[in-house]
């Protein structure tokens, strides 16, 4: 069998490491403990923090005991970002923030288990009473300037400007480690690649303190694709696991319109199944491109493991119903999720409704003849179905919960037209 340390090798998972031997040797010993820190920088996270989350999973499916940090302290202060200055979020934002993604990361990991348990911590509880002469005295004194200057985070605000505030942010961090190792024995900390300094800051801080202690740093990569665009946006933003920022269906497609470039490596990142599985996966890729088997099944396992069963069979439901045209099978919250993206003209309840009017209003067609030409060649369908009549007018069933209608021009080109 593989071990877990050569599984995440394999996967392209492991991107930097204190001490490669030391910590294969360490998970091959025994269980050991690990965290993973997300800020609580809106209410949801978003798939570009779900690596992590489940690099965390696999520690723990192989036996070691995971700790998702959640920033209730840190996400105050804001993780210097290469560009500028974060704007401050309330106490009160972030704290409710805090408790949101806290039941989004529980999802991914076992709470009950008697012999290598998740345990949920929050950097609040050890900051919220630390006096500030402490804090200088026994974790500042610790910190080099010039060590912290040199630190990638902080060499690239140079020229913009950082506050004290975010300057201060790597010893926070560091402070996290140190925190969680004293009382948990935390022996590991993971994170993106974008994380190396403030773990690092960490594992010094241990190595200063608690010199006799063996502890680890890792990162993984983040995550890119080969067109050099950003990973984890859509058209319409970023993908959130919150699935009333990011429905389901939404979700399920973002997976499924991977490039071929990346879907070998993003199974490898995201998928629980085998090597064996994946590699027969990427040979069909090879064989059958048009297939999109590989997409398929990526798509299918994250919808599932985020949002459930039924969620992905919503979702499914949605895109073959989009594929064929055959809408009207769908529900009103289905046609809600299907159509998010599609042109959408508004109209008043009273407004007039003949199918030709609507055609040029709502810019389908460019002109009353061209509507009526497109309407007796059968190239228009109200709803999934084929509408032949020049003379048509919409009628109630037309409008989904009386709420709108999905015109299809020629093979692709819908809109929907939304009765207010
Ligand atoms: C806070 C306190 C700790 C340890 C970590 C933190 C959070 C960390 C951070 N992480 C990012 C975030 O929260 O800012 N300082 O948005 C992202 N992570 C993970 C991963 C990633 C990083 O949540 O690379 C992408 O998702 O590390 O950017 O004691």
């Amino acid at each position: 069998m593989t071990s877990l340390f050569e599984d995440l090798k394999w996967r392209g998972l492991i991107y930097q490491c204190s001490d490669e031997e030391g910590l294969e040797k360490a998970l091959n010993e025994g269980s050991i403990r690990l965290y993973n820190g997300v800020d609580p920088t809106a209410e949801s996270i978003h798939i570009g923090n779900l690596v992590g989350i489940l690099v965390l999973r696999r520690f723990q499916l192989a036996g070691h005991s995971p700790m998702p940090l959640v920033g209730g302290a840190t996400g105050q202060i804001g993780d210097p970002k290469p560009t500028a200055e974060r704007v401050l979020n309330s106490k009160e934002t972030v704290a409710g923030w805090v408790e949101k993604i806290k039941r989004q990361l529980s999802q991914f990991l076992d709470f009950e288990n008697s012999e290598n348990k998740a345990i949920m911590v929050n950097n609040l509880d050890w900051t919220s009473e630390m006096d500030v002469i402490t804090f200088l005295r026994d974790i500042g004194k610790h910190f080099n300037i010039n060590y912290m200057l040199a630190k990638e985070t902080v060499q690239s605000r140079l020229e913009t400007g950082i506050s004290y505030t975010e300057f201060s942010y790597m010893i926070l961090q560091s402070m996290d480690y140190l925190e969680l190792h004293r009382k948990y024995n935390c022996r590991l900390q993971i994170g993106g690649s974008d994380q190396w300094g403030n773990i690092t800051a960490g594992h010094e801080l241990i190595r200063k303190v608690m010199p006799e202690s063996k502890v680890f740093a890792l990162t993984y990569p983040l995550v890119t694709k080969a067109d050099g665009t950003k990973f984890g946006k859509s058209e319409s933003g970023t993908i959130w696991l919150d699935r009333e920022k990011t429905s389901p269906y939404e979700f399920y497609q973002f997976w499924v319109n991977t490039a071929d470039a990346d879907v070998v490596k993003y199974f490898k990142f995201f998928s629980f199944k085998s090597r064996e599985e994946i590699e027969s996966l990427a040979t069909l890729l090879e064989t059958e491109p048009e297939k999109r088997a590989a997409q398929k099944a990526l798509a299918e396992e994250l919808t599932e493991l985020v949002h459930g069963k039924e969620a992905l069979e919503q979702a499914l439901r949605i895109s073959d119903a989009l594929f064929s045209g055959d809408i009207k099978s769908l529900t009103v919250e289905e046609i809600r999720q299907g159509f998010k993206d599609v042109p959408t003209f508004e109209m008043a309840k009273g407004d007039e409704l003949g199918l030709v009017e609507i055609l040029v209003n709502a810019q389908i067609c460019p002109s009353k003849r061209q509507a009526r030409e497109d309407i007796a060649n059968g190239a228009v369908s109200i709803n999934g179905v084929k509408q032949t009549d020049v003379n048509y007018s919409l009628i109630e069933t037309d409008m989904f919960g009386g709420e709108f209608t999905i015109i299809r021009r020629g093979k692709k080109k819908y809109t929907m037209i939304k009765f207010i």
